[in-house]
């Protein structure tokens, strides 16, 4: 996490008067004291550098300011240093107090309109204080997203979090690379990674499809070794290989033979893990996938595939999983299908939203929906990840990734 170089992270510039809580904002998003607070004003003198894994954002780092004040008061050697952030932050956050709009609310945005910082606004200490309707359509005039929200309230900590994430997926800058490491972070040089890859009916003829591809790329540029089968040959390729893998990686259609015939102490994932975290994010998507152990016979479920012709996926979307499904649930259950581009914008009807690998979206648009079901409280999860699920194998194939194993485990708990 640590080894992303600053300058590859998303700068993301905290703004906004003195004491409104900006140190305190910081420390909420960290989870820990990185900047101090006190109820003086001025407290920040120094700007707060703290670097963080925000997922599904990647990495980032937070610039936590001294405050912009009555300028008489505020040594020019401070001021200097919070307008050295503005040419640095990518994005920024300018916090608020509850029905304070004062002229340096007004000077930041035109300083950050003028460079081209897209921000969105935080509302604080509502817990103290709760903002008035007509503060709040004034503030809706004036900045198109705004967040409300209390630092010191741990309580509604995720809560806060998690629209804070929505609002910076909304304001990233179109050419900000967003990309994750498909395999760099869980590999390194000499290991063998296995991939399997069964060659079927519907594989396309002559041809890998675009996530073996990427994969075999991705061990190539790590200086691993890749070693590609069909699942009818994995079996003797572990038996050929003189010491264990690595990793194993398989389509999720083999997972369950996959899993049988690994051993224990082999780490082993499928594609469409690998994919959700690439193009998605895994942790919000095995929650998806725990809630498919609460599903009951009539509950509706979406089913969203992001290509209009791809027979491959249609199968697995429109016949495969919804069978699975039925298996597991032990009754029907009511599916929806959205095609391409037209994901719905009510999903409040849907117990949990199926999602395809989303080779054909970008990271960014399918973050988009991940933030929109969460938004509708929706859990959303993938095909793969689904299949891996109902055959019972999704905690195993989660072992390279501690976290979402910790999440899936609690969800299913909970
Ligand atoms: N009740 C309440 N108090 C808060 C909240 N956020 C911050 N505070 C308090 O407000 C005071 C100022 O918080 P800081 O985080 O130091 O504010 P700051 O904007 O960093 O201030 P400077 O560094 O001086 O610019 C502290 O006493 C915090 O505990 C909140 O959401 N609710
Ligand atoms: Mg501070």
């Amino acid at each position: 996490m640590e080894s992303t170089p600053k300058s590859l992270r998303l700068q993301i510039g905290i703004f906004g008067r003195t004491n409104v809580g900006k140190s305190s904002f910081l420390n909420m998003i960290a989870g820990q004291d990185v900047a101090v607070t006190s109820p003086l004003p001025g407290t920040t003198t120094d700007v707060v550098e703290k670097v963080m894994e925000l997922l599904p954002i990647g990495p980032v780092v937070f610039l936590d300011t001294a405050g912009f004040d009555d300028v008489t008061e505020l040594s020019d050697k401070r001021l200097a240093k919070t307008i050295k952030i503005l040419d640095r932050a990518d994005i920024a956050i300018l916090i608020v107090e509850p029905n304070i709009w004062t002229d340096f609310e007004n000077e930041i945005i035109e300083k950050l309109n003028e460079k081209n910082i897209n921000f969105f606004v935080v509302v604080n200490k509502i817990d103290e204080t709760q903002p008035t309707d007509s503060f709040l359509s004034m503030l809706g005039n004036k900045v198109s997203q705004y967040v409300l929200c209390s630092s010191t309230n741990k309580s509604q900590r995720e809560n806060y979090i998690n629209q804070i994430k929505s609002r910076i997926l909304n304001i990233i800058p179109d050419d900000y690379n967003l990309q994750v490491p498909l395999l760099s972070d869980i590999i390194k040089k000499d290991d063998v990674i296995v991939l399997i890859v069964p060659i079927d009916s519907q594989a396309p003829k002559g041809r890998l499809i675009l996530p073996q591809v990427q994969s075999i790329r991705d061990i190539l540029d790590n200086n691993a070794v890749s070693v590609v089968v069909q699942d009818t040959e994995y079996s003797t390729a572990l038996k050929k290989l003189k010491e264990k893998p690595a990793l194993v990686v398989c389509d999720s259609q083999v997972v369950h033979k996959m899993v049988a015939e690994t051993p224990q102490d082999v780490k082993c994932t499928t594609f469409s893990i690998l994919f959700s975290r690439y193009k998605g994010d895994l942790n919000e998507e095995v929650r998806g996938a725990a809630i498919i152990k609460k599903l009951k016979p009539g509950d509706k479920i979406l089913i969203a595939e992001a290509c209009t012709h791809h027979p491959l996926e249609d199968d697995i979307g429109r016949i495969k999983i919804p069978r699975w499904l039925r298996n597991y649930i032990g009754g029907d259950v009511v599916i929806d299908y959205s095609t391409g581009r037209d994901f719905p914008d009510n999903l409040n009807d849907y117990r949990v939203i199926i999602h395809c690998g989303s080779c054909m979206l970008t990271r960014r648009e399918k973050l988009m929906r991940i933030r929109n079901a969460i938004a509708s409280n929706v859990p959303i999860t993938n095909y793969g990840i689904t299949i891996s699920m109902v055959q019972g194998v999704l905690e195993r194939v989660l072992s390279p990734f501690e976290d979402a194993l910790r999440i899936y485990k609690e969800e299913l708990n909970s």
